[in-house]
This record gives C-alpha cells, sequence and structure tokens, in this order.
C-alpha cells in the first residue's frame, strides 16, 4: 500500500521551478569552510585586482565604500545539495570594481585570506552577476559566512563564492582553484549539474 501524502506537507519542496536538478531546499545558511575562519579587521582589510600584465588595482576598506553599495536577493546553491532562496545581501558591483580596469585577460583566480582559491572566467564576474558581499539579511557579514567582505558568484555553484576574498589575479590561461584542482567541475553551473571533472 502506497502512503498518500498529497497535500500533507504543503508545496512540494523538491519540485520548485528555482531549484536546480539534484538540489533540496534549505531554511538554514550552513557554514561550509575548508579551515580556520581567517579573522580579517577592516583596518588591515585590503582587495586587489592584478592584470596579467602585473599593473595592480588597491582598495582599503574605506575606498571600497566609496563605491555605490547595491541591494540584491539571489538563490544559493551549493554543491553538496542544499540550496537556498531568496537570500537578501548588499555589496559592491564587480563592474564598478573593474570599471577603469585594463586587461585583455579571459580567466580569473580569486584569493582568500587564508590561502583558498577558485578560478571563473572574468565574463562571469561581470555584467551585474558579481558582488563583494558586506551584508546579509540586513547584517554586517559574520566571519563564519566571509566577513568582512566575501566573493558572491549566485549562479555558480556557491564554492566559487570565495570568503574572506583578498584580491582577483586576471590570466590570459585558466588555472584551477583550490577546489577544481580536488576534482570539482572548472565552471559549476548548478543548472546543468556540473558538480565534478566530466560533469
Ligand atoms: N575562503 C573560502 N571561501 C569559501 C570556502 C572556503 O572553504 N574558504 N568554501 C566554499 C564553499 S564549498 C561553499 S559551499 C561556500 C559556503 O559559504 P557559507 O559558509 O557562507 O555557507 O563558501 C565557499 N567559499
Ligand atoms: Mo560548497
Amino acid at each position: 500500500m502506497g502512503i498518500v501524502s498529497r497535500g500533507f506537507s504543503g508545496r512540494r519542496r523538491t519540485t520548485d521551478p528555482d531549484l536546480p536538478p539534484g538540489q533540496y531546499l534549505t531554511e538554514d545558511f550552513p557554514v561550509l569552510s575548508a579551515g580556520p575562519t581567517p579573522h580579517v579587521t577592516t583596518d588591515r582589510w585590503e582587495f586587489t585586482i592584478t592584470t596579467e600584465a602585473g599593473e595592480r588595482y588597491r582598495w582599503d576598506w574605506a575606498g571600497l565604500h566609496e563605491l555605490p553599495v547595491q541591494r540584491f536577493t539571489t538563490d544559493l546553491h551549493c554543491v553538496t545539495k542544499w540550496s537556498k532562496l531568496g537570500t537578501a545581501w548588499e555589496g559592491v558591483s564587480l563592474d564598478d570594481l573593474f570599471a577603469d580596469v585594463e586587461t585583455a585577460a579571459e580567466y580569473a583566480l580569486v584569493h582568500s585570506y587564508g590561502g583558498y582559491t577558485t578560478n571563473l572566467p572574468l565574463g562571469d564576474l561581470l555584467d551585474g552577476q558579481a558582488w563583494i558581499a558586506l551584508r546579509y539579511d540586513g547584517d554586517d557579514l559574520t566571519p563564519p559566512h566571509g566577513g568582512p567582505a566575501r566573493l558572491l558568484v549566485p549562479h555558480l555553484y556557491l564554492w566559487k563564492s570565495a570568503k574572506w576574498v583578498r584580491g582577483i589575479q586576471l590570466l590570459h590561461d585558466d588555472e584551477p582553484g583550490f577546489w577544481e584542482t580536488a576534482g570539482y567541475h572548472d565552471y559549476g553551473d548548478p543548472w546543468r549539474e556540473q558538480r565534478y571533472w566530466g560533469d
């Protein structure tokens, strides 16, 4: 005998149209870090973009705040299969940080305080697709979630959203980061379920 649960649990949480294949919804905000949480104070914080020609563009905490801070709402998809929909953030668009950067590079390697790295095509950081996030759900970003500032690239699996972001290195040739070297997919599109090499 089958157990009829139709109408019992409300909306069918595994068929939400905003849920990529293989993902489930969570209301929590899990913390996933490959190592200890680095404690970066805003008086020491800096963010750099280094071009393929070795040119450096640098922002300290005050300089970052001279750029417009955008509010945005987005969905998060972790490769460990949880998704969290409709999360509210504030941050600086990468478009504003790249406005004066002269580059012909196609790839970016993102570096974090603590040594984490992740790679992606430069194009995926532009055109309103990525931010340096400073606030989550109305509060300053906590250190476990990447505070004081993290990258957020929500159209890719969340491992691409480097916490405690420190800089972006622009490269002509793609170079794998921490999880990409360990067998995760080079690009990581949740809608194409690109979790691991060969997916
Ligand atoms: N610096 C750094 N950034 C990181 C990670 C990490 O270990 N170190 N983990 C990544 C992974 S695998 C995920 S799923 C998300 C988790 O973000 P959260 O802890 O805020 O949920 O951060 C990503 N960014
Ligand atoms: Mo993850």
